[in-house]
């Protein structure tokens, strides 16, 4: 299949300031590199390796911490955008219409069906079968991240609640106290360890994962992708109208994927983003 797109990724920065963590535990000594794809959208190199998912919160119980190796991917710098959403789709489900504010009331197929128009663009292999939503892992192209990617890539390294000092956050989040009850543009607070946006609050954002309480106690550990089935789908980070508590680095919410309109709930939706992820080449 020849790409439509010559697909080559741009240096545009290895050098990203690291945000202040003295309450969050260590973050990694540098920040990893920052890639542009062949539409100019930003992608942080994630590296492999091994940290503590979840949390020791006495009142969490689905948050057991264990340790977990994930492989190195790219995820997106920023939740994807309703401008960059509209280009793709021709169309923009968002309840809050700004082009450069987060991709709201998505469901979570049309998430995975963003993540197959992207990766076509591209000349990538479609990561999703759209009629039973199976994710190939081992396709080259787009596809929504694992529950233990999310959390690897918004822990950047660190250990406690945020991603930032518990008094920092809000410098770094869009949540309860920092804004007035709707999604802001991306990218306006400060970045993690790692130069991601927003990954604490703004609009919770679609997993790849189904949704089970009990999942960390048997879950493997390299790569865990969540149980086989299951009703809901794991959403992550918080939103503009979420207390701290829910905008924790490990905090599990789940939400109805809504396969079809019927069982879609405009409502809670009008609340949930996402970003993408692929494999490295
Ligand atoms: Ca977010």
């Amino acid at each position: 299949m020849g790409p439509r797109w010559r697909w080559h990724f741009l240096v545009v920065g290895c050098a990203l300031a690291l945000a202040a963590c003295s309450e969050s535990g260590k973050p990694a000594a540098e920040a990893p590199p920052v890639v542009a794809t062949a539409a100019g959208v930003e992608m942080v190199r994630i590296p492999a390796g091994w940290f503590v998912m979840g949390s020791d919160a006495p009142d969490q119980v689905d948050e057991r911490p264990h340790r977990v190796w994930v492989d190195g991917f790219l995820i997106d710098r920023f939740e994807v955008t309703q401008r960059e959403y509209e280009r793709l789709m021709g169309k923009n489900p968002s309840r809050w219409k700004r082009p450069e504010c987060p991709v709201d009331q998505v469901r979570w197929p049309m998430a995975a069906g963003y993540c197959n128009a992207r990766s076509r663009e591209e000349g990538l292999e479609e990561a999703y079968d759209l009629k039973t939503w199976a994710c190939d892992f081992a396709a080259s192209g787009y596809r929504l991240p694992t529950e233990a990617e999310w959390e690897r890539a918004c822990r950047a390294g660190t250990t406690g609640r945020f991603s930032c000092g518990d008094g920092e956050l809000a410098a770094h989040a869009w949540f309860k106290d920092t804004c007035d009850r709707r999604p802001r543009p991306v990218g306006q607070k400060a970045p993690n360890p790692w130069g991601l946006h927003d990954v604490h609050g703004n609009v919770w954002e679609w997993c790849n994962d189904f949704y089970a309480e009990d999942y960390y106690a048997r879950s493997p550990e390299r790569n865990p992708r969540g149980p086989d089935s299951g009703n809901t789908r794991v959403v992550r980070g918080g939103y503009w109208n979420s207390r701290p508590d829910h905008c924790r680095s490990s905090y599990r919410e789940h939400q109805n994927p809504g396969y079809t309109d019927v069982c879609f709930g405009a409502e809670t939706h009008g609340f949930v983003g996402f970003r993408c992820v692929r494999r490295p080449r």
